[in-house]
């Protein structure tokens, strides 16, 4: 069971932080590893709250999901500013992966190696890496991220990839084609942020179950689920079956090592800010106060034999 952390909170809250501890064995680093956070100018590094959240996680005996090696978003302004040959990009992909993957070997369990990499519709998103490097970027990032840290687990993963649709589609043929090349992709993530104004998906489970035949790992890796304020009884019956429904598709099937909350508190919840009128989106609301999600969570496991 795991969160993602606002670097900033762990410093600052100290209510925030002793909840990180006790509620979790596993941690995602919400900003803190992306490109544009470690690299703001080009040679400059900012490791230091990547580097006390895996500290943190250490001492708490928690295990670390590093998040994310390749991405279209969050990159730093010199990376997408300057005019960059095809054949530099790729240089620098290469260097930022061995960097990072390098500085955390033996210190992360998973690795989110590329994100994002589909639109909705199954086609290749169109990013700074499929026009400069085409499609193989996915492949090249997995073979360096591998050899940089061969224990780590490697994953994909995407939102809208927690159901039986086009983007899944394109999921499932790209792990099989990979695989087949002996590329070491070793786990889908299906980010898991809903909203309950779009309806709860209802083919959850047969989608962790077709990615699980390939013999991968699963992972619900940053789940969240809105509502369009304010909040309510029915809304939040609906959301605590929404948590519910994630969490028992990853028990029931085979390869599915973790499920993660996107924060699990509405004070540090990314969605006010990117969503107008939506919140409530985490198992605790402002004042850590548990929702019924949280018990719906906790019975899950406890039924799970957890
Ligand atoms: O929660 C993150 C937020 O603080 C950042 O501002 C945002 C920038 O794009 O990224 C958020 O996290 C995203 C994650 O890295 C990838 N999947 C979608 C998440 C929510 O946007």
């Amino acid at each position: 069971m795991g969160t993602a952390v606002d670097a900033n909170a762990l410093n600052a809250d100290a209510t925030y932080r002793a909840a990180v501890a006790k509620e979790f064995d596993q941690v995602t680093p919400e900003n803190a590893m992306k490109w544009s956070e470690v690299e703001p100018v080009q040679g400059q590094f900012n490791w230091g709250p990547a580097d006390e959240l895996v500290a943190f996680a250490r001492a708490h005996g928690q295990k670390v999901r590093g998040h994310t090696l390749v991405w279209h978003s969050q990159l730093p302004s010199w990376l997408t500013e300057d005019a960059f040959t095809p054949a530099q990009l790729r240089d620098l992909l290469r260097k930022h992966i061995f960097t990072e993957v390098g500085r955390y070997k033996g210190k992360i369990w998973a690795w989110d190696v590329a994100n994002e990499v589909f639109n909705d519709d199954g086609t290749m998103r169109d990013t700074i890496w499929l026009r400069a490097l085409g499609p193989n970027y996915i492949a090249d990032a997995f073979r360096w991220a591998h050899q940089a840290d061969p224990n780590a687990l490697l994953f994909l993963n995407d939102y809208n990839a927690e159901w039986l649709n086009p983007k899944t589609d394109a999921y499932y043929n790209l792990i099989k084609t990979l695989r087949k090349q002996g590329v070491p992709v070793q786990g889908m993530g299906m980010q898991g942020h809903l909203a309950l104004q779009y309806g709860l998906p209802n083919t959850v489970l047969q989608n962790a179950q077709r990615f699980d035949s390939l013999g991968i790992k699963t992972a619900y890796t940053e789940v969240d689920i809105r509502m369009q304020l304010p909040v309510d009884v029915y809304k939040s019956a609906a959301q605590s079956e929404g948590f519910g429904s994630l969490l028992r598709a990853c028990l029931l099937v085979r390869g599915c090592v973790s499920y993660t909350l996107w924060g699990f508190t509405d004070k540090y919840s990314w969605v006010p800010g990117f969503f107008d009128g939506e919140g409530s989106a985490t198992p605790m609301d402002e004042n850590f106060q548990p929702k019924p999600a949280y018990y719906t969570m906790r019975e899950t496991f406890q039924l799970a034999g957890h």
